[in-house]
């Protein structure tokens, strides 16, 4: 049988255990979530040393620093409009559906704004002072930078540059291995991170925001569908089920697991392996996506400032809507690839369109089911934008249809 209808097993058969579970969730979070917090500590035992020597050897291989820079222009392009549009159908989703008409609000919620960095200090954040320190830290958008910068150095000794790229081409192919092993574990890791989410979040927790719940996975089902579905067929001629399939060992562990970064590992073997896109494109674009490209928060942000001005009872002027969308997609830039950030970057879209924080409490309680969501179309967002560039930059290789690579 198949890895990826293994983790679909697990993953339903998680939501069931969960729901039985569903009047003793203490069982669910003493007993079955260790082995899923388990399975994640172990993907992220990969990620730093993973994205760290795939892309040193995919900026290796690149060769020039002219190209770095083209790939890199037209991937932060594809983010910044798909990110747009994702959020634009958030909104449009929330004057239709309405989620917060007829709700009242909790009196006593008091939520602290999140301060955005400036852009101008994420900009320059982004070039590491001590390399080491960011891989430490594991600082994704340092490691980027400092890894293009040594596979370029490497490139630039020529036969000299060789030993230490042999040296870090097999950590990639080591990490990349472990990835696998990883991997093979992912339908019962998969099973212990669902089972107690569903018990904690049982129907009494989620019925009363269901119309919230509605119109973030509606949202993000329809931005899946029609716009990663036309990036992959207009610039990779790629039959989308096709791309949908190859991913969905990744979307899967992102639902899970609500991480992009936690995900990556899995991300970067489904994008290559199943959808064919080259080491080098893989592993400079999805490092990347993971930590700046979300357009499941995107919208989900969107959604949610709808939600908190309609329990207000706030009209918002089309201005205001439209600064929505420039601050959730800003936001998502700077939102981190890890459980419960987009929350966190929530206040600052309030706040940019002066809505009350306290709005953002009844947020809360769904809002890992909310998360699960937009993480993995956060990860199939990257994924598709890998699809596109490789196939601009003919390094995209023609995995047959239905050869998705068995282990996955
Ligand atoms: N969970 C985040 C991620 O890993 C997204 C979010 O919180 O919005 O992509």
């Amino acid at each position: 049988m198949k890895l990826t209808t293994k983790i679909l097993i697990g993953l339903v058969a998680g939501i069931v255990v969960g729901l039985l579970l569903g009047g003793a969730p203490e069982i669910a979070s003493k007993f079955i979530a260790p082995f899923g917090t388990l399975f994640l500590n172990l993907i992220k035992m990969i990620i730093v040393p993973l994205v760290f020597s795939s892309l040193v050897i995919g900026a290796a291989s690149m060769g020039d620093i002219k190209k770095v820079g083209r790939v890199g222009g037209k991937t932060v392009a594809f983010y910044l409009v798909t990110t747009a549009v994702a959020v634009t159908i958030g909104i449009i989703l929330a004057n239709i559906i309405s989620p917060g008409d007829g709700l009242t609000l909790l009196e006593d919620a008091t939520i602290e704004a999140k301060e955005a960095p400036p852009l101008v200090d994420t900009l320059l954040g982004i070039v590491p002072n001590n390399p080491l320190k960011s891989l430490v830290d594991g600082n994704m958008l340092q490691i980027i930078v400092f890894a293009l910068f040594i596979g370029i150095g490497i490139t630039a000794l020529g036969e000299k540059g060789k030993p230490l790229f042999n040296v870090i081409d097999g950590l990639a192919e080591v990490m990349y291995k472990l990835t696998a092993f990883v991997m093979s574990l992912a339908p019962y890791g998969v099973f212990a991170l669902i089972v107690p989410v569903v018990a904690v979040n049982g129907p009494s927790v989620l019925l009363p925001l269901a119309k919230v719940i509605i119109a973030v996975y509606l949202g993000v089902i329809l931005h899946s569908l029609i716009v990663y579905s036309s990036i992959v067929k207009i610039f990779a001629k790629m039959n989308p089920l096709k791309f949908f399939k190859g991913i969905s060992p990744a979307a899967t562990v992102a639902f899970s697991t609500a991480s992009s970064a936690g995900t990556l590992p899995v991300t970067i073997k489904s994008t290559k392996e199943n959808l064919g896109v080259s080491n080098s494109i893989a592993s400079f674009v999805l490092p990347l996506g993971a930590t700046i490209n979300m357009d499941g928060t995107a919208l989900y942000q969107g959604v949610c400032a709808l939600f908190v001005a309609q329990i207000y009872g706030l009209d918002l002027s089309l201005g205001q809507q439209l600064t929505i969308v420039l601050t959730a997609t800003l936001a998502s830039i700077g939102t981190a690839g890890v459980p419960g950030a987009g929350f966190i970057m929530l206040t600052m879209v309030l706040t940019s369109v002066g809505l009350p924080l306290e709005g953002s409490a009844l947020i809360a309680g769904i809002d890992r089911i909310l998360d699960m969501a937009r993480t993995s179309v956060n990860v199939v967002g990257d994924a598709a934008v890998a699809v596109a560039v490789a196939a601009t930059e003919n390094e995209l290789m023609d995995v047959e249809e239905g050869k998705v690579a068995e282990n996955q």
